[in-house]
């Protein structure tokens, strides 16, 4: 399966087009409309989720309830669009030359604002902006609702949550977290996420939760802003997903360039990742036992892949996102016209994204899961893909 995005942040809408999803998979809007109301709460966020409540309509592809195999369209129009006072069917019109909307030529470090510039040769930065925005996460995740749909029908489930906000977090990141979690992972990965939504910060620590409150509340009176890392975990999932025989066939491979590819993060790492860096090899890797006629491990440091392909643990995929570069206190920068030193511009934003970003990272992990599950035991049709998964 794949899918494309298209629309701008202050366009129209946001569209969607999956394709590759096998027929016979039950799926509704207000299925897709679950996670789309996840990923708008949090605290940290901006204005403009007060008015945007994101709800994706099917245009194509699903028939009385279910899926039947022909590409499925998604539309989610943006009420920024219309009901800001900012004008924007002005500023993003399709037709004429522009000549009545003033450009912005002043970019955020950190942003595409002047790599976009400098790539697109723009004279203004705001497509790099519309376009680079996480505005587009919206559809990301509505086009991965199908995908985790299709996961969790043969029992995988995916959950995550937030393990810090700027320097508040977990004493032990890897033993703390894993105390925590890990007894939660027997009911399933989707424990994780409605243990986390229950969080404000979606930490499954109270103690942190409010901690981390706090350090939002500090730096947003800074006019700063704040980035962390994140947790997400996936259960259910069978042995020999992935490969190693090529680079693009590993399991982890995909899973990174599905994080990597999603706006704001720095760094991704299956399992201790980095930590296991720091250790030696006898207290890393994880003895394998036979149990009940299973192979199994006795810890799960690997993070449920070794050489590229999954071994039946719960899958541990860990990443960094970076503190948001729109502030409300500037930094140093220049004008791409006059060349001189100036301060960055405001434009309203969110002071800390990454509670919302968990249930991005959820999503976005979902269509490679899929794609990996289907490359093992796909087939046309739902039911066709459940006769070979019984017989596995
Ligand atoms: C974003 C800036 C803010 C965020 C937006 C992403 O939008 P605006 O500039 O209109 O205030 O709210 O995120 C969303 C709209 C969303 O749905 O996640 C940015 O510059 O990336």
């Amino acid at each position: 399966m794949r899918y494309l995005t298209a629309g701008e942040s202050h366009g129209p809408q946001l569209t969607g087009i999956i394709e590759g999803i096998p027929a016979g998979l039950p799926i509704t809007e207000d299925e897709i409309a679950l996670h789309l109301a996840r990923r708008q709460k949090g605290y940290g966020r901006g204005g403009r989720m007060a008015f945007e409540k994101d709800r994706a309509e099917i245009l194509s592809g699903v028939r009385f309830g279910k899926t039947t195999g022909a590409p499925i369209a998604l539309q989610m129009p943006n009420r920024a669009f219309e009901k800001d006072d900012a004008n924007w069917p002005k500023v993003m019109a399709k037709e004429g030359d522009g000549s009545d909307v003033d450009p912005i030529t002043v970019p955020r470090p950190g942003h595409a604002d002047l790599t976009g510039v400098q790539k697109y040769r723009y004279d203004d930065i705001r497509p790099s902006i519309e376009r680079s925005s996480a505005r587009e996460t919206a559809m990301r995740v509505a086009c991965s609702s199908i995908a985790r749909k299709l996961l969790k029908h043969f029992g995988i489930e995916i959950g995550g949550h937030v393990t810090c906000i700027g320097s508040i977090g977990y004493e032990d990141p890897w033993e703390d977290v894993r105390n925590l979690v890990d007894p939660m992972l027997d009911d399933g990965a989707e424990s994780v996420f409605r243990a986390a939504d229950e969080s404000e910060v979606r930490c499954l620590d109270q103690e942190l939760t409010q901690q981390m409150r706090d350090e939002i509340i500090v730096r947003r009176k800074e006019g700063s802003s704040l980035g962390g890392h994140w947790e997400v975990l996936v259960t259910g999932l069978p042995t020999g997903l992935g490969s190693f025989v090529h680079w693009d066939r590993k399991l982890d491979g995909q899973l990174a360039q599905a994080v990597m590819g999603t706006q704001a993060m720095k760094g991704v790492e299956i399992g201790q990742g980095f930590e296991s860096g720091r250790r030696h090899g006898q207290i890393v890797h994880d003895e394998i036992t036979h149990e009940d006629g299973k192979f199994k491990r006795r810890t799960n440091r690997m993070g449920g892949i070794e050489g590229g392909i999954s071994t039946g643990m719960p899958l541990i995929v860990r990443g960094v996102m970076k503190p948001i570069p729109t502030m409300l206190t500037p930094i140093s920068t220049v004008d791409m016209n006059t060349k001189e030193e100036k301060d960055t511009r405001y434009e309203r934003s969110d002071v800390c994204a990454l509670p919302r970003a968990i249930v991005v990272m959820e999503s976005v992990i979902a269509p490679v899961l899929a794609n990996a599950f289907l490359e093992k035991f796909g087939g046309d049709s739902v039911e066709e893909i459940e006769e070979r998964y019984q017989q596995h």
